[in-house]
């Protein structure tokens, strides 16, 4: 169950540097290199299954990457859930099977189905209220008291300026959202900088993360001197496993052989200490396995 990790750090990091990542080994590959939580992002997944990220994955294929992640490495994980894959009836089915998986909060945003990436535009915002009311029975279908509701505003990828973003997102804390994510396209930080500035004027303090893709210049430490309590580096893995497969690929074909880029590949021992190898019990009877003692 969910232990409240991700609280605890919200409450206790000045700012949590949050990792998206797609299956297991890339949740343990964040995990080793630092990062606070992890994304199980949407996009980093349906880029995994080669499929689009347009609400083409069904809540299990969603729900069972985030499982993968959750077996792979201790950190909180934040799962992204687009629009929450349905009506406030999903929405409460969903929320009990992410609880009972050990997923530390879900994000969802305020778009209407069918969803498409947003940086790909296409959207449509749901209705102020009828969002509120998904964050509420989110809220209301939580069995513990650690799990988290964030809920995501794309108030400012949709053109509908910021006083909507304002507006909506005192509408959605009303309704019990835990933390906002706050998504802008802008090629700076000048629509995060403003949107902290009139949250803080509200006096809500609820945290507030972003997905710093298109503003990538800005740092961590300067996001969060703007009022960002969480970063989110949504895509990066997905992108990078991409070109480094890409690339050495090629290379393969090209030189008929795997010389040339054997240098730049993870080596197999470090591969099997990734993923355990080197712990797996051998064939002999008994072997490695404890003795049992005692009456039975
Ligand atoms: C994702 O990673 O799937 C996201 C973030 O939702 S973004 O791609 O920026 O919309
Ligand atoms: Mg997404």
């Amino acid at each position: 169950m969910v232990n409240g990790r991700l609280r605890n750090k919200l409450e206790t990091l000045a700012y949590l540097r949050v990792m998206g990542a797609h299956d297991g080994l890339t949740a343990t590959l964040s995990e080793n290199a630092g990062f606070d939580a992890i994304w199980a992002g949407g996009l980093g997944i349906s880029s995994s299954f080669r499929v689009a990220d347009a609400g083409l994955l069904t809540m299990t294929e969603f729900l069972n990457a985030a499982i993968q992640m959750r077996a792979a490495c201790d950190l909180p994980i934040i799962a992204d859930v687009d629009a929450g894959f349905g009506d406030v009836n999903v929405v409460r089915r969903m929320v009990q099977l992410y609880e009972a998986a050990g997923i530390d909060a879900i994000c969802i945003e305020d778009k209407q189905y069918p969803k498409r990436n947003s940086f790909r535009g296409g959207n449509e915002l749901e209705d102020p209220g009828v969002f509120a009311r998904k964050i509420a029975v989110a809220k209301a279908a939580q069995g513990g008291t650690e799990f988290m509701v964030i809920a995501r505003l794309e108030s400012l990828i949709a053109g509908a300026g910021m006083d909507d973003a304002l507006s909506r997102a005192e509408l959605y804390h009303e309704a019990g959202a835990d933390a906002l994510l706050i998504h802008s396209r802008a090629a700076h930080a000048g629509e995060i900088r403003g949107f902290c500035e009139r949250w803080q004027q509200t006096g809500r303090g609820a945290p507030v993360f972003c997905v710093p893709t298109t503003y990538a210049d800005v740092t961590a430490r300067e996001l969060s001197a703007m009022g960002i309590s969480g970063i989110i580096y949504a895509n990066q893995a997905i992108r990078a496993s991409t070109k480094a497969v890409t690339e050495t690929l090629a290379s393969i074909a090209k030189h008929d052989s795997s010389a040339e880029v054997e240098s730049s590949m993870t080596t197999l021992g470090e591969l099997f200490e990734l993923v355990g190898m080197n712990d797996v019990l051998g064939d002999t009877p008994w072997e490695g396995v404890p003795q049992l003692t005692g009456e039975r």
